[in-house]
Order: structure tokens, then sequence, then C-alpha cells
């Protein structure tokens, strides 16, 4: 009785302080910012706990710290119980515009994350995530050093890969080369195709801020584009998985993912599967697009690309009906998905590339179908990638566009409704994630979508010029380098305490330039696991989505 009696006391004791306290009863981090920086000219803005009323900036340098602005915060902001279930407050500070490296203090939160204003601060960022394409590299030894630490590996998977489950018995073809998929060292045609799409819609969209960079590989001393170059690497490997009448093999695989330590030393056999129509208008895809990119480095290899391409579009032909690869003898990774938004990828490609107007016919048939994404260009889903060349093509001039204009109406129209949504709904996030709240957006690998996601904006940008959608983007790299509930860089080796146990098979410390899966289901769930494979891997899509990202904020190299 008198037990139950200071248990019932005890209880509500608990219960009223309960209710006094904020919502949230393990806060995330204090003082939020993009640790990275801000242009001079654009918005700068940091999220904090709601507790902070006033805020300083501090301008750092070696004499020193040095008060350059205060200010108070917003009024308080309760976010969504699907984003990270929270009360927070703005800090605005875009008053600030010198650049020079800066922190944010707060009264009783103590400090931000150090971070810089100036012109060129996206460019490292830029050319590690890039680099680190290179360090994916199978087949081959890689090194590199990033902050003092070298990373290095072995030639890997030598013998890639087995004919046993494509009916070739117990044989080989040489498939050696291309880039591991992820935390896992095995190779996906499916996923390859968002991956090399986005890397060129970066050269498309981008070319003077990227094509002169230096990124420090092998191919840099050519005259080629160091970004295609590395590409290329990836599209040597994928002429391998194409048979003769155009088919290509689905995946290079090892059974199971049972595999872990350095790729030289993983001797498990790794065997094709089986070709399906999605990987061949993938394939389709990434080959016409190639060719139109290295018609001016390599007009042979261009021709090579076109050839393999058309080739491939031909047996996507013959094959009307999707045709899905048996994967009984893999458990690795699926990438199982529709056709359909591959096929409609590759004929925007191949029409850009050759002018055929019945590719063109057979692409708008497919276009008249479908809308831009809600998440951006995924593995799942390359509409937004063939949309984008559809719109922004060479084919048209003032006296002529062979395009059906009512499509043309109707994607544009489309397009820009998703990228003011995008923009809205930056402005109502507390975190200025552009994703949303409301939508599917923390799931497996959103933070590939919140980077993927500004190939929208941009291209908004070309076809309805408007300042605030390259403002938006900034805000999607913003909350990817530290304005996010964790107040950490989500990408390994850059920014503010940035992941030390992604979930990569080539262990720690962490290699340099990857961005990690994210939260999921809700925007607090992130944690910084080895075994985290659901939102602490490392993926060539994910990779992919931020070296777009990055691209277009990269000052270009003085010639
Ligand atoms: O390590 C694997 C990772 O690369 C994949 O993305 C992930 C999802 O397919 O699977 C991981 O492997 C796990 C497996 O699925 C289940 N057992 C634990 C494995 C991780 O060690
Ligand atoms: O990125 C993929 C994600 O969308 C899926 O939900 C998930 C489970 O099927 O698989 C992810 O892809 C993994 C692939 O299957 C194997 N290599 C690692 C990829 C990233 O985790
Ligand atoms: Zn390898």
């Amino acid at each position: 009785m008198r037990l139950t009696f200071l248990l019932t006391l005890l209880t509500l004791g608990l219960v009223a302080h309960a209710a006094d306290k904020p919502l949230n009863l393990t806060p995330g981090a204090a003082i939020r910012v993009n640790s990275i920086g801000f242009l001079p000219t654009s918005t700068k803005q940091a999220t904090a706990l709601a507790t902070a009323k006033t805020f300083r900036v501090l301008r750092i340098d070696s004499t020193g710290e040095q008060e350059v602005f205060s200010a108070t915060a917003s009024a308080p902001l309760q976010t969504a119980t699907t984003d990270t279930r929270e009360t927070l407050r703005t800090l605005d500070f875009s008053a600030v515009t010198e650049p020079g490296r800066y922190l944010i203090e707060v009264p009783d939160l103590g400090r931000s994350a150090p971070f810089t204003i100036g012109n060129d601060l996206w460019n490292v960022p830029f050319t590690t995530v890039t680099r680190a394409m290179y360090l994916w590299r199978c087949g081959t030894e890689v090194t590199g050093t990033h902050n003092g630490v070298t990373y290095h590996q072995h030639a890997c998977h030598l013998a890639d890969g087995w004919l046993d489950h494509v009916g070739g018995g117990h044989t080989r073809r040489a498939s050696t080369g291309g880039w591991h998929d992820a935390g896992d060292y095995n190779k996906y045609v499916v996923n390859a195709g968002v991956t090399v799409g986005l890397m060129l819609k970066a050269l498309e969209h981008f070319p003077n801020r990227i094509s002169a960079l230096n990124l420090g590989i092998p191919e840099s001393a050519n005259t080629t584009p160091d970004l295609l170059d590395e590409i290329r690497w990836e599209l040597e490997w994928l002429f391998t998985m194409q048979l003769e009448d155009g088919r290509v093999y689905h995946k290079l695989s090892s059974p199971d993912f049972r595999f872990w330590g350095p790729a030289a030393n993983d001797k498990d056999p790794r065997y094709l599967a089986p070709w399906g129509t999605n990987a061949t208008a993938h394939f389709t895809a990434m080959m016409a697009a190639a060719a139109r990119h290295f018609r001016a480095h390599d007009a042979a290899f261009a021709d090579r690309c076109l050839k393999a391409a058309e080739l491939s579009w031909a047996c996507l032909l013959k094959h009307p009906q999707q045709i899905d690869p048996d994967q009984s003898a893999f458990q690795t990774g699926g990438y199982g998905a529709p056709d359909h938004s591959a096929r409609l990828w590759a004929a925007a490609e191949l029409w850009e590339t050759t002018g055929d107007a019945a590719v063109l016919r057979e692409f708008e048939i497919r276009a008249s179908k479908v809308a831009f994404s809600e998440n951006g260009p995924g593995w799942g889903d390359v509409n937004d990638l063939g949309l984008a060349t559809y719109l922004r093509s060479g084919h048209t001039t003032k006296e002529s566009d062979p395009r059906n204009p009512a499509l043309v109406r109707r994607l544009t129209d489309d397009l820009i409704a998703h990228a003011d949504r995008a923009v809205t709904t930056a402005a109502s996030n507390s975190h200025s994630r552009p994703l949303g709240v409301e939508r599917q957006d923390w799931s497996w690998g959103c933070n590939g979508n919140v980077a993927g996601q500004t190939l929208q904006l941009h291209l908004a940008d070309r076809l309805h010029p408007d300042p605030r959608y390259r403002e938006t983007a900034l805000l999607a790299l913003g909350h990817l380098f530290g304005r996010n509930y964790h107040g950490r860089s989500y990408v390994t080796g850059l920014g503010a305490n940035p992941p030390q146990h992604p979930h990569d098979r080539r262990g720690e410390p962490a290699w340099p330039g990857y961005l990690v899966g994210g939260a999921w289901p809700d925007g607090r769930s992130w944690v910084d696991e080895l075994g985290s494979y659901e939102r602490n891997e490392i993926a060539i899509n994910w990779n992919a989505a931020l070296i777009y990202a990055l691209a277009a904020f990269v000052e270009p190299a003085a010639k």
C-alpha cells in the first residue's frame, strides 16, 4: 500500500516534470549550421534549439575572435512529427558578407561548428566527392591522400566474372573494372545508370565550372575533362556486360554479402547475373549520352559508345515487354524496377545524340504518361534524366522544333511546379531541407534524394530563370553539410564532425568524400554506426547526386 503510494507520487512527479520539458527528450545538436559555409551574397541561416533567444557571429582569424554581428533569433517553430519533432529557431546572419572564417555563439547553448564565407568554398568538396569515385575503382590499384591520411587499395577482383548462372558453365568472361557499388564490392548495371547519368548531367549543366578542374586521377594529364575520364572507367566495364545481340547482363556479384575486408582480399567467386530489359535500357541511355560527351575528345570512343547504344536499343525494340533476370542464385542487391523510365531515358539520349525521328516518337509516347519525380532521379526512376535532356534539346532552333509543343508545355509546367514546391518546402522546414516533410522524404538513401532533387531546381532555372532555384539548391547542400538534427556533415572527410563509421567494407579510418544514406524513418534516426547499412552505407548513386549538386557552385579555375 505504502509502496504503491510512493510509486504513484514518483510517477506523477515524473509526468509533471516531463510536461515542463520541450518535446524532444534527446535533443539533437544545439546549433546547426552548414559547416562548409556560404557564398558572400547568399542568404545565411542556421538552426538552433528553442532556448536560443539571441546570438552573435564571431569572425576567427590569426589575431583571434571578433564579434561582427549580433541579432535575435526567429520565433520558435514546431517541426513535424514525421521530421524531427522539435521546437527550433532560425538564426539569420545574411548581413555578414565579408569572406572569412566564422562561428555562431548562442548564450547558454554554446558555439556552432566553424564555417567559411567565400566564393570558392565548394571546390574542395566537389573534388573530394568526385575523387571518391576514383577510390571506388575495381580491378586496379588506387591510392589517395586526404587530410594527411593515405588510403590505398591493391588491385581487386581480377577474376571477374564467372558465367555459371548465365548458361556459360564454369568458365569466365573478362569483366574487370568499373566501380564498386557501395559499401559492398558488387557491380550493378542498373545503379550505374543514374550514377553515370547524373555525372554527365553535371558536365552538361555546368561545363564551365568543372571541365577544367584537376581531380588528381591517373588520367589528369590528358586533355579530356577529368570527370569524363572517371566516367569512362565505368563505361569500359559496362561494355563487357553487353552481349553480342545487345542484351545486357544485370549485374556482376558475389552470391551474398558475406565478405568483409579490403577488396583485394575478397576471393569469393563473382558471377554474372542473367540479362534483363531494365539493365539493357540503362546501358543504352548511358552509352548514347556518353557518345555525345566524348565526341569532341575521342571520336573513336564516341563511335564505340554509339554503336553499343544502337545495338542495345534494337534489342529493346525486339523485346517490348519487360524481362527480369532470374536472381535466385544471389542474395545481393536486386535493383529490380519497372523498365519504363529507363526505356524513356534511353530514347531521350539516343534521340539527342542521333536526331532519329522514330526514336523521338518512342520517347514522346512514353513521356506523355509521366511527370517529374517526387524525389529526384534514383536508381529505380530515371524519368527526370530523360525529361531534362528532352526539355533542353540541342535539336531545336527558333525556326524549327521537332518536339510536340503540347508535351513540352506540360512537362515544363510540371517541372516548374516541382521546383516551386521544393522552394516552399525548404522555406517552411526548420533545416531548410527542400525534400520536405509531407512526402516520402525520410527513406533509405534520402540524403541522395536531397542532393539529386537539385537537378529539378537547376533545370527549372535554365528554362524559367529565378534566383530562388539556385538558393534552394544551396539549402540542400547546407542540410547535408550540417544544418540537420545531428549538426553533423553527412559526408565522410568533409565539414564538421563527419561520419566516422560508414558501412564500408574497406574499413576505417573512413574513406573520404562519401555521402551516407541518411536518416529514416524520421529526421532523427541516422546513426554513425558501421552495422547500420540502412542509414550509414555509402553508394555510387548518392555520390553522383552530390557531385551534380556541388558542381553547380564550383568556382571555375582561372584560365
Ligand atoms: O552489407 C550489405 C550492404 O552492402 C547492403 O546494402 C545491405 C542491403 O542489401 O545488406 C548488407 O548486408 C547485410 C545483409 O543484408 C543482412 N545481414 C547483414 C549484412 C550486413 O553485414
Ligand atoms: O539504394 C537501395 C535502396 O533504395 C533500397 O531500398 C535498398 C534495399 O533494397 O538497397 C539499396 O541499395 C543497396 C544495394 O541493394 C546493394 N549495394 C548497396 C546499396 C545501398 O545501400
Ligand atoms: Zn574490386
